[in-house]
This record gives C-alpha cells, sequence and structure tokens, in this order.
C-alpha cells in the first residue's frame, strides 16, 4: 500500500465528508468501495472464514455467511471506515455465539446488507428486506394484566429498550473524548430528574468492585468483561464513560455506554408488568426532551447488535417454573411457539439458577412496541397455564 493511499484512508476515516466528491455505490447508496481493505484484515477475514466454516457453531452468522456473500463484501467499508471484520469479528472468535454480528456503525447495516438482511430476517421472525418498521406506539396500558397476581411464580419483571445518540457512532467507533462526552452529557440530564424518577448516576471508573460486584449481583448493572463484545472491539477505554443511573426506589435505571449509548430499564418485584412498562415509557419521555436518538426509516431505533433493531424492547419476567424446567423440551416449544427467549438467571449466556429462567419477548423488530410487550404477555400466561397443569 502506498503511503499517499495509507494517508487517504486514514483521512476519509476522520473526515468521512472528504469523500463528498466520490462516486456512491449504486447498491448501497454510501461510498462503500473507495477505501481499500488492507491486506492484514483480508488475511484476517479469510482465516476466520475457513475456521467458522470447519466449525460446529450454530450462530447465524454462520448459517448466512456463504463464500459469496463473502467475496462480495469483503472488500467494502463503511465510510467510518468499518469493514466487514468489524461486523463479524465476535462470531469469529466465539463460534457458541447465537447470532455473531455487530454492525459498528449505522451504515454497516446497509453497506453489508447482504449478510445483516437474512440474519435480520431469520431473527425478527419474517421481517424481509422489503418490509418497514411500524411508526413508534406505546399502545393502551390500561389494557395489560398482571401477569401473577397470587405473587406464586413471578419474582420480577422488567422492561428494557436500547437508544443510540444522533450523531455518534456505535462502541467500535467511538473514540476515549466521545466516551466522556456521552456520559457528561448524560450527567447533566439525569441531574434534572425529579419524582418518580429522581436519583444519582454512578460512574465505573469510580465504582469500588463491591459495590460494581453487589449491583451486578442484584441484577441491576451489566456484567464486566462480556467476551462477545470485547471481540467485537465494543469495550475500548473501558471503564471510561461507563456508569448506571438508579433511582432511589432502584424501580429506574438507564446504562451508559455499555452494549448500547444508552439502554432505559425499569424493574421492580411482581408481575405488575403494566407499571414497569409504564415508568420505562416515563423515562424514555423525560430524556428525548433532551436528546435526538437515532432511528431509521427501516430499522427503527438502531442499536449496535441487529437483535435489539426496532423498538429495541425486551420485556422480560424471572419466573420460577419447576415442573416445566424439568421438561427442557415443553418449555422449548412453547418458547418458540410464543416467540420467547429463554435465558439464564443472570442474563444472557448465563445457566439457570434455583429453577429459576428469565424468558422474555424474542423479537423487536417489525411490530409496535405494543405488540411487543403482548407478545410477551400472551407467552408468559400460557407458560403459566401449563405449569400450573401439572399435578
Ligand atoms: P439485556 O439484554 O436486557 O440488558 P441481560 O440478559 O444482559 O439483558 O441481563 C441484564 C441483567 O438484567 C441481568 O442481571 C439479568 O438477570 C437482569 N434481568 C433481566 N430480566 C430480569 C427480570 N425480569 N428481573 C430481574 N432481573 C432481570
Ligand atoms: C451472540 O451472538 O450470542 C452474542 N453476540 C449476543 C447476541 C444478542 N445479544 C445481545 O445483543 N446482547
Amino acid at each position: 500500500m502506498s503511503v499517499f493511499s495509507v494517508l487517504r484512508s486514514k483521512l476519509i476515516k476522520f473526515s468521512p465528508h472528504l469523500m463528498e466528491k466520490q462516486e456512491r455505490c449504486k447498491k448501497c447508496n454510501i461510498k462503500c468501495g473507495l477505501i481499500k481493505v488492507s491486506p492484514d484484515v483480508l488475511r484476517s477475514l479469510e482465516d476466520g472464514f475457513q475456521k467458522l466454516s470447519e466449525s460446529d457453531s450454530k450462530s447465524l452468522l454462520k448459517k448466512y455467511l456463504t463464500r459469496q456473500v463473502f467475496d462480495e463484501l469483503k472488500q467494502k467499508k463503511t465510510s467510518f471506515g468499518s469493514s466487514l471484520l468489524d461486523c463479524v469479528q465476535s462470531g469469529f472468535h466465539n463460534h457458541d455465539s447465537g447470532v455473531g454480528v455487530y454492525a459498528p456503525d449505522p451504515e454497516a447495516y446497509v453497506v453489508f446488507s447482504s449478510l445483516f438482511n437474512p440474519i435480520i430476517q431469520d431473527y425478527h421472525i419474517g421481517f424481509g428486506p422489503e418490509h418497514k418498521h411500524p411508526k413508534l406506539d406505546w399502545g393502551d396500558i390500561s389494557s395489560i394484566e398482571n401477569l401473577d397476581p397470587s405473587g406464586e411464580h413471578i419474582i420480577s419483571t422488567r422492561v428494557r429498550c436500547g437508544r443510540s445518540l444522533e450523531g455518534y457512532p456505535f462502541n467500535p467507533c467511538l473514540t476515549e473524548d466521545q466516551y466522556r462526552e456521552i456520559e457528561e452529557k448524560m450527567i447533566k440530564i439525569f441531574n434534572t430528574m425529579t419524582g418518580e424518577l429522581e436519583g444519582a448516576y454512578k460512574d465505573l471508573l469510580t465504582m469500588s468492585k463491591e459495590e460494581q460486584n453487589k449491583l451486578i449481583d442484584d441484577h441491576y448493572l451489566f456484567k464486566e468483561g462480556d467476551r462477545f463484545l470485547k471481540s467485537a472491539n465494543a469495550s475500548r477505554f473501558w471503564p471510561i464513560g461507563r456508569g448506571i443511573y438508579l433511582n432511589n426506589n432502584k424501580t429506574f435505571l438507564v446504562w451508559v455506554n455499555e452494549e448500547d449509548h444508552l439502554r432505559i430499564i425499569s424493574m421492580q418485584p411482581g408481575g405488575d408488568i403494566a407499571s414497569v412498562y409504564n415508568r420505562m415509557i416515563e423515562g424514555v419521555h423525560f430524556l428525548e426532551q433532551n436528546l435526538t436518538f437515532a432511528r431509521s426509516p427501516r430499522f427503527g431505533f438502531l442499536t449496535f447488535c441487529p437483535t435489539n433493531l426496532g423498538t429495541t424492547i425486551r420485556a422480560s419476567v424471572h419466573i420460577r417454573i419447576p415442573k416445566l424446567s424439568s421438561n427442557k423440551e415443553k418449555l422449548n416449544s412453547i418458547a418458540e411457539k410464543y416467540h420467547l427467549q429463554v435465558r439464564g438467571t443472570r442474563g444472557e449466556h448465563t445457566d439457570s439458577e434455583d429453577g429459576v429462567f428469565d424468558i422474555s419477548n424474542k423479537r423487536r423488530l417489525g411490530l409496535t412496541e405494543a405488540d411487543a410487550i403482548r407478545e410477551m404477555q400472551d407467552g408468559i400466561l400460557e407458560i403459566l397455564r401449563i405449569e400450573q397443569s401439572f399435578h
């Protein structure tokens, strides 16, 4: 590579507007073929592709990264300088990934659409390339029922959504200054929260290990050292810019700069999903008075992981179902039929402890917020009906 082309690609990476006079690609309408992918990156791509092909990985990445798609995409870059390697390296390193891809910046969903589209269609159950995410609709909260009024099975309920701030790329492209800038912006807003949402922000940089571990064990804080995120280049400068806002009742939380710029979370003991959902909406309304969230006409709210696009809603219960827990096949078949996802007690990629599962809606894209909540509610009610029918 000549000195000139190295300089040019560096300049373009930091100043995408320099590409303005260049031609746009006919397929993705982005200047995706103009910055050369380096021989090192190409070698890592070929090597990773070969190893994944020979593995018994069940990831969606392995399923959809055919040789043809790989050859079509391996030379492309977004105007942020992201290559195919930035999208797939988590799945290349972690063959036990369920999905295996992340979008390093918002353009990646378009430039690498031949890979993202089929993965999105598979995960979000039928959201095809011709589909558009519907308009935001929180729905009628008064129609949502308590999932477990007797309090016998549901330990707690949580609803979260993810938000990216317009004007910033995702984790792998954020600079150290941008991490600090986002955090500072958020602290100013958190300081103005009142009423039920009033609380305090704690940054990870100055938090003691004891406090951090207690918050993780109590299910408030994100875990440390997620290997899927780490190999996606999403943990650079950790713990700079990362932290958690907690209201005084510990029922409303905001994660800053973990997987997404923001995760807005509401949770409480029991099965009163209407109260939990309502509080999360209140928090979102408050934050959006002060921030602009990145939203695409096709994908809805934009997130780092394609599994979170659209509504970005994950509504979950921690549920004790001893009978179904000893009949995993039955539990999985109900989950599949009702579009639910079963996770372990400490979140994704963890095991169930004491027969407690985290069960939530699976898809978030191609349906409204109200539909996502309804889908979770219908599935959980069916699980409880079946659990109670075993005597
Ligand atoms: P997400 O992708 O929604 O952020 P994770 O699977 O990473 O979720 O889990 C984050 C944390 O939230 C974990 O500690 C997990 O146990 C906790 N959590 C998820 N659902 C519930 C729930 N219904 N009640 C209590 N904690 C929950
Ligand atoms: C995987 O493929 O298993 C991980 N990359 C996680 C995928 C979805 N979860 C997430 O975004 N937290």
